[in-house]
């Protein structure tokens, strides 16, 4: 392939596109919504990483979080579905080709309430998925009312006080063995940009969740989901950094002080650690220092837990390589003869 000179200012990513290529259609969402800054994100991550867009399938449930695919990667495949109901979606649609580099778009009600059910099973079947979780901590689109996310004692609005106790999304999807486990903030550009390239280089599930401040309706006083309060207790269990597999960069670092974690496809996932001396493959570690965290009010944020290695469904039902969806109806419908060979060994 021959590759024009790009147009003078204009930056090209490794396949001859330009960012302006990653983009989608223009957000309706509120001017200053966390969603549109993760949006803005995805776009980075997918040009820095030369992803084709057209091998992109997009999928979400309901809310103002998901609605966020249409606001990137414009030719890429969509599926907007309906309220918590993404993961049994993604399943099919992956499991009918697992070629795709699936991203999921959901938030903290369409996760955590409606759609906890699903939740679980996608994370315990470890599905080759990126799962962002837009985290506002209220019903955006129905206007503002608590979610499953939210903390004790955190205040509506109009001062009604929240005295359920939240369901902590990281958590459960590292106990149930989804096998990339992260928290960010839409607010942290660098950190969450760093995650988003690591999960979409990553095979298996990597579930993220993004706190998002929803500036219509939580990000008064009262809320710890605004962006004063995550910006004030952020608590970033290591810095990482990123080298995608087609970057040849090797990483000076002093022997103790950094964590290397290598990706299947030979990426490299380096994390710095800070005070803690956290090592993000320790899954005791990682539900120890979340518990800790939140009992301070706290979020520990970067990549909580990693298990690279861990097989992903496509390859524990031993699919074969070729997508399912590109077989032809003679390898799809064996005929007769086949099954009264199977028949046979039956007996
Ligand atoms: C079956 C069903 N029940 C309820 C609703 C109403 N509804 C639409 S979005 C939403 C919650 C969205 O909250 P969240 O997932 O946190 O997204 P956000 O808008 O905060 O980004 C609800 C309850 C619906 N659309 N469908
Ligand atoms: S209502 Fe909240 S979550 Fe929805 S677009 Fe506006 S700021 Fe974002
Ligand atoms: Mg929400």
């Amino acid at each position: 392939m021959t590759m024009t000179a790009p147009p003078p200012g204009k930056k090209l990513n490794r396949i001859g596109l330009e960012l302006q290529a990653y983009r989608g259609s223009k957000t309706t969402l509120c001017a200053g919504c966390g969603h549109n800054a993760i949006s803005e994100r995805i776009i980075d991550a997918c040009f820095e990483l030369g992803i084709e867009a057209r091998q992109v399938l997009k999928l979400s449930g309901i809310g103002c979080s998901s609605k966020s695919p249409a606001y990137f990667l414009a030719s890429a495949h969509g599926f907007n579905s309906v309220h918590g109901r993404m993961p049994s979606v993604a399943t099919g649609a992956l499991l009918a080709n697992q070629k795709m580099l699936a991203i999921g778009v959901s938030g903290d009600g369409d996760t955590g309430a409606i759609g906890i059910g699903q939740f679980v099973h996608l994370m315990r079947r470890n599905l080759p998925l990126v799962y962002i979780i837009e985290d506002n901590g209220c019903y955006g689109l129905t206007k503002g009312q608590f979610s499953p996310t939210a903390d004790v004692g955190s205040t509506l609005k109009n001062g009604v006080v929240n005295d359920l106790p939240p369901i902590d999304t990281c958590l459960m999807a590292i106990e149930l063995g989804a096998s990339f486990v992260a928290r960010s903030f839409s607010g942290d550009k660098k950190q969450l940009l760093t995650i988003l390239k690591a999960a979409l280089s990553h095979r298996g599930t990597a579930m993220i969740d993004v706190l998002s401040p929803c500036v219509t309706f939580n990000d008064h006083q009262g809320s710890t989901k605004s962006y004063a309060y995550v910006k004030d207790h952020d608590d970033p269990v290591s810095e990482v950094s990123f080298v995608p597999y087609f970057e040849d960069i090797s990483i000076e670092y002093d022997p103790g002080t950094t964590h290397e974690v290598s990706l299947h496809d030979g990426s490299r996932i380096y994390l710095k650690k800070l005070e803690e001396d956290y090592d993000p493959t320790n899954k005791e570690q990682a539900v120890r220092v979340l518990h800790e965290t939140a009992a301070r009010g706290q979020y520990a944020t970067g990549l909580l837990y990693v298990e690279p290695q861990k097989p992903d469904f496509c390859s524990l039902l031993n699919l074969v390589d070729e997508p399912l969806a590109h077989l032809p109806l003679e390898r799809v419908r064996p005929g007769r003869e086949v099954l009264e060979e199977i028949m046979e060994r039956q007996r």
